[in-house]
């Protein structure tokens, strides 16, 4: 990569006015720039010293501060990283970045340079990449937390285990179809004896597919309310989200567009979903908001559902029978409403046990504690994988067999960056922020 051979450097603390910026340098030239900067011999490595920082070209006084620099083998980059903490003003961090522009071999990071320094480099293999990506974006704490076990290389160590599998097993077939080759064919371990191994990492990779998702995660849980018009739909949709943002009416067929709001529910970030009553009708208007129900409904993971259970809508999303109106009526009676959650969202009565019953059932669409949570990327990727993997344990053909064994290892290799397109690094990259 020739972008590599010139140095780089940023503001890699927040936007300024603030009390320290630091910028920092990357690069074959970062420490003769550090020294031109302070008019001084750096202090040792990995040591903080103060300096004063001026114009290399006029020697004006810039700032002075802290300076910081990391030889090659201990940097981030694995190249000479410099930081200089000033003061975190726009004049001092303009003007010590006009400095460095002019000395010659430095130019300003675009998006992402440092990490895809440290990436190129060998420092972080794509997986961890992204969890520093997701980390930089965590919002929650669950989003820390699975941010932190991707970057730390939870789901890289389990990538090597399948590629150190998969490579053994390549290798087999490989050393049988040469021996057959020289006619010598001993059949005493045929293709069988590859399907149970194949088999298992098709479970296991099966197993990491049906985790929850990283959208889910950023995204949150969606939850869709549903059931026949007048039921007391939004009147929940309002007591759950805090505020009057849907219309509530005694006239059935009240709400029709979809109504969303995000709230986050013991922790979980959910996205809750108002819509129309489903029934018949003949109003068109109301018939699009019908449709547009029933496809909520279909794409939700959680459903409230306020309408009968005989009528319950076939869909994938968990389902929690809700007993609405229950200051009305007296649900707990009806042994068709038994098991239901008894709820008044007027005088809040159940709804504490709502909310735990939501909680919980969001709880299990997040990532374990420890565990990361897989981008649309890399499931795509390792679905590919799956479809390889599968084929070579049904397969007898131990030609073939190699051929999907490869397709597989390959597709593992887009997943730690070994093989992956310039195309798909510049858009990871560029998601980075200037400085990162
Ligand atoms: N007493 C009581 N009235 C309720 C309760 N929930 C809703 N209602 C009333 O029932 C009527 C219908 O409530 P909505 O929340 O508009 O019902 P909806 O399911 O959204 O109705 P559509 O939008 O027409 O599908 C309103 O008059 C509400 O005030 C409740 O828990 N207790
Ligand atoms: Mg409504």
């Amino acid at each position: 990569m020739t972008r590599a051979r010139d140095t780089i450097f940023a503001l890699s603390s927040g936007r300024p006015p603030c009390a320290i910026a630091i910028i920092r340098l990357s690069g074959p030239e970062a420490l003769a720039a550090a020294r031109a900067v302070t008019g001084r011999d750096l202090p040792a490595p990995r040591r903080a010293a103060l300096r004063r920082f001026r114009d290399p070209a006029t020697n004006e006084l810039i700032d002075e501060g802290l300076l910081l620099w990391f030889p090659a083998a201990a940097s981030v980059t694995c190249e000479p990283l410099v930081e200089l903490h000033c003061h975190g003003s726009h004049a001092v961090v303009r003007d010590l970045q006009t400095s460095l522009a002019a000395l010659p071999g430095l130019r300003a990071a675009a998006a992402g340079d440092f990490t895809r320094r440290a990436f190129a480099n060998g420092r972080m293999d794509l997986a961890s990449v992204e969890g520093l990506g997701d980390l930089l974006a965590a919002e929650t704490a669950l989003q820390r937390r699975a941010a932190l076990a991707m970057m730390g290389g939870a789901l890289s160590r389990r990538i090597e285990g399948w590629t150190h599998d998969l490579r053994r097993l390549a290798a087999q077939v490989e050393a049988r179809l040469d021996f057959s080759d020289e006619g010598d064919v001993a059949d005493s371990a045929g293709p069988a004896d590859l399907a149970a191994p194949c088999a298992r990492i098709a479970g296991e990779i099966a197993a990491e597919l049906a985790k929850p998702s990283a959208e889910r995660l950023k995204d949150g849980v969606r939850v869709a309310i549903g059931g026949p018009p007048n039921a007391g739909k939004s009147t929940l949709f309002n007591a759950l989200i805090g505020r009057d943002a849907a219309i509530v009416s005694p006239q059935a067929g009240t709400t029709r567009d979809v109504i969303e709001a995000s709230v986050a529910i013991g922790g979980i970030p959910m996205v809750i979903a108002d819509s129309a009553g489903l029934r018949e009708t003949g109003d068109v208007i109301e018939r699009i908001g019908v449709d547009r129900a029933e496809a909520l409904l279909a794409a939700a993971d959680i459903i409230l559902w306020l309408g009968d259970e005989a009528v319950r809508p076939e869909v994938d999303g968990v389902l929690l029978q809700v007993a609405a109106k229950a200051d009305l009526v007296k649900a707990a009676s009806t042994p068709a409403l038994a098991g239901a959650h008894v709820v008044s969202a007027v005088t809040g009565e159940g709804m504490d046990a709502l909310l735990i019953a939501l909680q919980q059932a969001g709880g299990d669409l997040m990532p374990a504690p420890g565990d990361y949570a897989l981008s649309q990327r890399q499931r795509d990727v390792l679905a590919r994988v799956l479809v390889a993997v599968r084929e070579a344990a049904l397969l007898t053909d131990e030609v073939l067999i190699g051929e999907c064994l490869r397709m597989a290892l390959t597709a593992l290799d887009e997943l730690t960056g070994r093989a992956t397109t310039e195309a798909v690094l510049d858009e990871l990259f560029a998601g980075f922020c200037i400085g990162k």
